[in-house]
Order: structure tokens, then C-alpha cells, then sequence
């Protein structure tokens, strides 16, 4: 009989180094919870880390993993799915990693669909590299990277993953680790790129996006009368809702084709299961110099 998986089963022999407090314990509760309850052990999944505080994550919760270049998870993890489409593929970055560095890779990864769960650590600066402004940041921010205050707006990861096609667009928080993992579930569920923005909060550098500063502004949008996730004009609408009152939950999911369904070579086995046709590894890899 096959193990019955605990969260705990997933947690390497290494201690998280994370910042007593961090947004990232609950980031990283929540998904082994979600890995448990979708009944998925250590070698389902393969897990590609972004370079960050999150990225740190590839030591302490125990899958498959890759730690990618800052930047490169997203495409390290489509490449992946291809593959091995019988892996769950997920991608833990910051929001440096994805809406910087990442940023093309982001928007056209989304465009193709790519069976993959891609979850960001939005804190709103750099962190690992002590705090600077990032993509996120709000106009005005004080950083030791802006110390007059950022000039530009911050970018919108919801309305910016709806407009370049993105089939499930969904927000959680890391001070609501049962919610998350109900996200995550759904994320992981879902056939095609699904992204999972998560409030994080950096209790060493983020003054502002504090627990707090959530907690008294955001409101779930499945408690939200006659709120539809399939409507994507009342996503975004809600996409567009930032200030005061901020919504989180499942904004949109809508299932179309994925990127490997439109690859007649990929139909059948997985690639990375069927005998090597190659005779001569050297050979062959030789043929590319
Ligand atoms: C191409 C590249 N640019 C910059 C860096 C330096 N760098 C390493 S971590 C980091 C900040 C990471 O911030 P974020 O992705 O938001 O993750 P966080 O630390 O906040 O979790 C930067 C700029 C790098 N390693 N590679
Ligand atoms: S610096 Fe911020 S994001 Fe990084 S571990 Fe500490 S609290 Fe978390």
C-alpha cells in the first residue's frame, strides 16, 4: 500500500533561513499542504526556483527541483513540461525574478498556455539584495535603490496576465495559508498556465506591505455576490481594484488548448519515458558544435 503523505514529508533536513516572520513560511505551509491533499508525493512534482529569498526555497521543501537563473524559471519550467508532461511543474519566484528580469519570458509563457503553475512571492522589492525597488513597488516608494521615491507605477500582474491570455489568474496572501492552499490546489488542477500572485510580505524591509496594511484592505472575491471567474470583463474590473480595498481569490479561469496539446509530437509517452533513438550521445551533442 502506498504512503499516506504528510506536509512534513516534504520538508527536506534543512532549516528554512528565512526571516522570523517572513510571508514565506506560510507560502511554503500552504503549498505542502496542497501537495498532501491532492494525494502528490516528492517525485509527482518538480518544483523551478527563481533566484531570492523565495528562490532559497529549492533546499527546504523536498521534490524534484531546479534552481534557475534570475529570471529563467519560467522557461527552464515550460521546456520541462515538454518533456515530461506527467510531471506537476510549479515555479516559486519573486517578483524581481518574474515581472523584472522574467518579464518577456512571463507574458509570452502565458500567451502559449504551458501546463505549468507559476507562484510568485510578491513582496514588492528585491529582497535577498537588502530591499530594493522592484516592479511592484508602489510609485513614491523609498528605497535605498529610489531614495527621492520611485518614479515609475507599479506594474499590475493581474490585469497584465489577463490581457496576454493567462487561463487562470488568481491572487492569495501568505497570512491566509488556508485559503492559499485552496488556490494552489485549484492552480495545480488547472490545464494550462495558471498564475498565483501571493501577497508575501518581507518583515525585514517592506515597512509598508506589512500583515497589517493586508489584512485591513483585502476582501475574497468568492464572497463577492454574482462575482463569475469565467467573465473576464468583471476580472477585470476587479484587476483594476488597488487602494483601500484590494481583492483576492480565483479572478479568472477559463479552460482553452495548452501549448503541448498542440504538439502532435508529444502525443502518447512522455518524451523523457521513451528509449533513446540516439546510439551515440557524444556524437550526437558533437553534431551541435
Ligand atoms: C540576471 C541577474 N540580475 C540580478 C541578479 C542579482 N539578484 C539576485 S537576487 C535579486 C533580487 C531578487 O528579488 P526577487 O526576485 O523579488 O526575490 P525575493 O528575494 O524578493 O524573494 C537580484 C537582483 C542576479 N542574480 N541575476
Ligand atoms: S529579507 Fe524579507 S523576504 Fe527575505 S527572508 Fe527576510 S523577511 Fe523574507
Amino acid at each position: 500500500m502506498s504512503k499516506v503523505m504528510k506536509a512534513k514529508d516534504f520538508n527536506t533536513s534543512y532549516k528554512p533561513s528565512w526571516c522570523p516572520g517572513c510571508g514565506n513560511f506560510g507560502m511554503q505551509i500552504a503549498m505542502q499542504n496542497a501537495l498532501v491533499e491532492l494525494g502528490l508525493k516528492p517525485e509527482n512534482v518538480l518544483i523551478f526556483y527563481g533566484i531570492g529569498c523565495s528562490g532559497n526555497g529549492v533546499n527546504f521543501t523536498k521534490t524534484y527541483a531546479w534552481h534557475s537563473l534570475h529570471g529563467r524559471a519560467v522557461p527552464s519550467a515550460v521546456g520541462a513540461k515538454l518533456a515530461n508532461k506527467d510531471l506537476k511543474i510549479i515555479i516559486m519566484a519573486g517578483d524581481g525574478d518574474g515581472y523584472g528580469e522574467g518579464m518577456g519570458h512571463f507574458i509570452h509563457a502565458l500567451r502559449g498556455n504551458a501546463d505549468v503553475t507559476y507562484v510568485v512571492h510578491d513582496n514588492k522589492l528585491y529582497s535577498l539584495t537588502t530591499g530594493q525597488a522592484a516592479p511592484t513597488s508602489d510609485k513614491g516608494t523609498k528605497t535605498k535603490s529610489t531614495p527621492d521615491g520611485l518614479i515609475e507605477v507599479s506594474v499590475n500582474p493581474m490585469a497584465l496576465a489577463l490581457s496576454a491570455g493567462c487561463s487562470f489568474v488568481s491572487r492569495g496572501f501568505a497570512g491566509d495559508a488556508n485559503n492559499l492552499k485552496e488556490i494552489f490546489k485549484a492552480a495545480i488542477m488547472h490545464p494550462g498556465f495558471s498564475l498565483v500572485d501571493v501577497f508575501q510580505p518581507c518583515v525585514t524591509f517592506n515597512k509598508i506591505n506589512t500583515f497589517k496594511y493586508y489584512f485591513d484592505r483585502l476582501y475574497k472575491l468568492s464572497d463577492k455576490p454574482g462575482y463569475n471567474k469565467t467573465d473576464i470583463n468583471m476580472a477585470f474590473n476587479e484587476a483594476l481594484t488597488f487602494g483601500n480595498k484590494i481583492p483576492y481569490g480565483i479572478f479568472y479561469q477559463k479552460v482553452r488548448d495548452t501549448y503541448d496539446s498542440n504538439l502532435p509530437q508529444l502525443k502518447g509517452q512522455a518524451l523523457a519515458k521513451r528509449p533513446m533513438k540516439v546510439k551515440d550521445i557524444k556524437k550526437f551533442v558533437q553534431a551541435f558544435a
